[in-house]
């Protein structure tokens, strides 16, 4: 057949890395940190224990951890983030007499990372602008009685998604004995397109793929997920798969370099001959927005397919499983047919024949995984995105059975689980009845809110007060420059970190900055050394144990920090024991295992299964837990999931992360993998489009809202660079582009903000 597209058809103008992902970059990529961060032998001790079995699971991606795993079982990125958190850097009460917060406003988030960990519990103190040190008795209290004195609707409880699953599990429940189910968290910017979307069409709002799938999978399609940067260790499943002659077919604007070519660090022989593996068999740069049309595409493929075959007497759809386990079809396949071509390829981007090449792989191949991230979740029509993609899956039963599926990539090490043990503010999603059995309480029933509607809520000043924990909230929104703005208007702001970020500077009325230990510490309680857990992209649950010695001896864990919290604001409940389960971890599992008997029975038995222990999910059997009982097709009501049309100037602009960030956290200013170094600053074009808006390349311009509602959204200066990029389309960086995007510009039905789609437009 016939691969056009393929990786090696290169644009000799635009900047490239030439060499592979993994291999000796990514190696140098970590000693570049290591050489920074590095303060003891025992740091490389810590990475030999990451991601095993009674070692500490990454803090970085939740991609699954094997059970028969590797000497070193992490990636560049994973190192890098464990290094960053045993940095010996500290930054303690005399950084903080130092600077006023006014002042370190100025600084770049790289800046104040580099400061190291946070060490002392810290109040805002208004008199001097300055953060000074305060007792933990002193906060919990000072915090309880300010939250006593608040309408719960008026607070919001966020969360990053890297706290544990304990720790989570005593947050929610904090919230909910508090009396509200105000908890958003960072899966609100992330993948709760999928939450939602998955939820609806097939009953279960995670994957359904498990690590074994993809060693029987004959097929692999890939849309808008960066595995090379975002979860590198996942390139060694892929690797094998590729060399098993699985195809895997990539739909991305940008060229990525992990998803092309991929040398393997661990393997000694291709290190030393630099024999890189090909990883995907076609690689087609879609146009921003265009995946909803691709997939319309091969799904008329499909149909053809089918027509022609049916003269045989076969079939390519799987006819049974659509009549037994769908609903839907009829209207969905009346829609594709009277869809054209035309349409398709304007829309996509895409010739006929390329995308009709990739719809001959899924025609062929018998078992197919579908894999995505932000590339489908972050747009206006991102439930539509995932929508197309399962009834692409559907039409040939490949989902729900071994080696098939469809596969989110979750972020956050622990973002999924934190869901499933009850941070959501969507209260049908929580078991609430069980919540007032277990603790005596009435639980809040109404709808909570989410970020965006947090957003919104602190415009309007019906949000009072907002309790952090763990991330980096202000950054990572969209619509910036306003919320910052709004952000002062707060009573009280509570920031549960490891290190300095500008979420802790842009503070309310009332500020505290409360610092935890890492995963990596040693977490020593009344009945001695305590082990958390996590679960992965996979539904898989492991437990986690950190050695380290505490950055600071005035640190203490997530757990006894929400408990903390808890008790300093509730009523005495003798059924909330916060004391007793800080004092051991088993007796929070205990609870959990009592609310979610089906997941988690038998938890502090099976929390160091190998690999982890599945959960469980009812679409990967065949039980469609949705309205209509079945797996829902859904007719596409758009072919371009911008949410916006084109206009004469107007660019779709993709923020993208690079291989040197975690997300607002920036280790350094060198995108390896893209061939961009030294500078974030910059604006990613092609080169014909770079000539046709008149500009040169290298050319300081500014990027400008093209939102059609009258607000003024600017970020720059920004350095014109030639990349290859669909037209129309241009890329810049996360979180720096934040200020271009609306508010209102999110996903329909789960809000989830279109990162990856902003209208723009370029000022020079
Ligand atoms: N090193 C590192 N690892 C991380 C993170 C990090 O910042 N750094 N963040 C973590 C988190 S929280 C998350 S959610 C994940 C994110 O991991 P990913 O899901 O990979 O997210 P992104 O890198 O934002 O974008 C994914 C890809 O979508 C492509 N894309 C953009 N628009 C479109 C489109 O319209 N169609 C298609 N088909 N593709 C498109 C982009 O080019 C990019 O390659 O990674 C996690 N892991
Ligand atoms: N334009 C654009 N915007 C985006 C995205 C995009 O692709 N484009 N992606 C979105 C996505 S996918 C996400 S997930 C969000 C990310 O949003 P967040 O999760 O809110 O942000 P992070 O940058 O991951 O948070 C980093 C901070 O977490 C704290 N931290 C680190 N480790 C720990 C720990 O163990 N415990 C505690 N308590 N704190 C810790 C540190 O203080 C660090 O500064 O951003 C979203 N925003
Ligand atoms: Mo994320």
């Amino acid at each position: 057949m016939a691969r056009p597209n393929e990786a090696g058809d290169h644009t000799p103008d635009t900047v490239e890395y030439d060499g592979p992902a993994g291999g000796w970059g990514s190696l140098k990529g970590i000693a570049r940190i290591f050489s920074k961060e590095w303060d003891s032998p025992a740091a490389l001790n810590t990475l030999r224990r990451q991601n095993k079995p009674k070692g500490f699971m990454c803090v970085s991606c939740s991609w699954a951890k094997p059970a028969d795993y590797h000497a070193f079982e992490f990636c560049e990125n994973g190192a890098k983030a464990t290094l960053w958190e045993l940095t010996s850097r500290r930054c303690t009460p005399d950084f903080f007499a130092e600077h006023t917060v006014t002042e370190l406003l100025s600084w770049s988030d790289y800046d104040l990372e580099q400061q190291g960990r946070l060490t002392h519990p810290l109040r805002y103190d208004s008199t001097t602008d300055k953060y000074v040190p305060c007792s933990w008795d002193e906060a919990f209290h000072a915090i309880g009685s300010q939250l006593r004195a608040l309408d719960p609707k008026s607070v919001v409880f966020y969360s990053s998604g890297r706290a544990s699953l304990e720790t989570s599990y005593l947050y929610a429940l904090f919230a909910r004995a508090y009396g509200t189910n105000n908890l958003p968290d960072s899966s609100n910017m992330c993948h709760e397109t999928t939450s939602v979307a998955l939820k609806k069409l097939i009953g279960a709002g995670v994957g359904t793929v498990v690590f074994d799938d993809l060693s029987n999978c004959d097929a692999m399609f890939f849309f808008g997920q960066n595995t090379g940067s975002n979860s590198p260790r996942f390139l060694h499943p892929l690797q094998d798969a590729a060399k098993r002659g699985v195809q895997i077919i990539t739909f991305n604007p940008v060229r990525e370099k992990g998803l092309e070519v991929f040398i393997n660090p661990q393997n000694p022989t291709e290190m030393l001959t630099g024999k890189a593996t090909q990883i995907s068999s076609q690689y087609h740069q879609v146009k921003v927005g265009g995946d909803i049309a691709v997939i319309v595409g091969i799904c008329k493929h499909v149909f053809a397919a089918d027509d022609a075959a049916k003269q045989q007497g076969k079939r390519v759809i799987d006819a049974p499983f659509v009549g037994q386990h769908t609903h839907g079809f009829e209207e969905f396949e009346a829609r594709v047919r009277a869809t054209s071509w035309d349409e398709i390829e304007i829309a996509s981007g895409l010739s006929r024949s390329v995308i009709e090449g990739a719809a001959q792989v899924y025609v062929e191949a018998d078992r197919v995984i579908g894999i995505y991230g932000m590339g489908l979740t972050q747009h206006v029509h991102g439930f539509q995105n995932v929508a197309m993609l399962v009834n692409m899956l559907l039409l040939k039963g490949n989902i729900g059975r071994d080696g098939t599926g469809i596969s989110p990539v979750r972020g956050h090490s622990n973002v999924q689980g934190q869901r499933t043990v009850g941070i959501s503010e969507k209260p049908e999603l929580v078991p609430l009845d069980k919540y007032a059995k277990q603790f005596g309480f009435e639980p809040p029933r109404e709808k909570g809110i989410n970020t965006v509607e947090t957003c919104e809520g602190v415009l309007a000043g019906k949000v009072k007060a907002f309790v952090g924990l763990g991330g980096n909230f202000v950054r990572a929104i969209p619509e910036r420059s306003k919320m910052e703005a709004a952000w002062r208007g707060l009573e009280l702001t509570v920031q549960i970190a490891t290190k300095l970020n500008r979420s802790h500077l842009v503070h309310g009325k009332a500020a505290y900055l409360l610092p935890c230990l890492g995963r990596t510490e040693e977490d020593v309680q009344a009945s001695g050394q305590q082990a958390v857990t996590m679960e992965d992209t996979f539904s898989c649950i492991q437990g986690s144990i950190g050695l380290r010695k505490p950055a600071s001896e005035h640190l203490r864990s997530e757990v006894a920090i929400v408990a903390g919290l808890a008790k300093a604001t509730l009523p005495p409940n003798p059924k909330l024991k916060w004391d007793e389960w800080v004092g051991n971890y088993d007796l929070i599992r205990n609870e959990i295992a009592e609310t979610y008997p089906d997941e988690f029975h038998d938890f502090n038995a099976r929390m160091f299964t190998p690999g982890g222990f599945y959960r469980g999910n009812s679409a990967r059997e065949r039980i469609w837990k949705t309205e209509s009982g079945k797996a829902e097709f859904t007719a596409p009501e758009t072919l371009t999931s911008t949410g916006f049309s084109d206009a004469p100037g107007r660019f779709r602009l993709l923020t993208m992360r690079s291989n040197d960030q975690f997300n607002t956290t920036i280790y350094g200013y060198s995108d390896r993998m893209r061939g961009i170094e030294g500078t974030r600053d910059v604006l990613l074009m092609n080169p014909d489009e770079i000539a046709r808006a008149g500009l040169q390349e290298g050319q300081m311009v500014s990027l400008v809202s093209d939102a059609e509602d009258g607000i003024l959204r600017e970020v720059g200066p920004l350095k014109v660079t030639p990349f290859k990029l669909p037209d129309g389309c241009v890329g810049a960086y996360y979180p720096e582009m934040n200020p271009l995007i609306p508010l209102s510009h999110h996903d329909i039905y789960s809000k989830t903000p279109a990162a990856k789609s902003v209208p723009v437009r370029i000022r020079a």
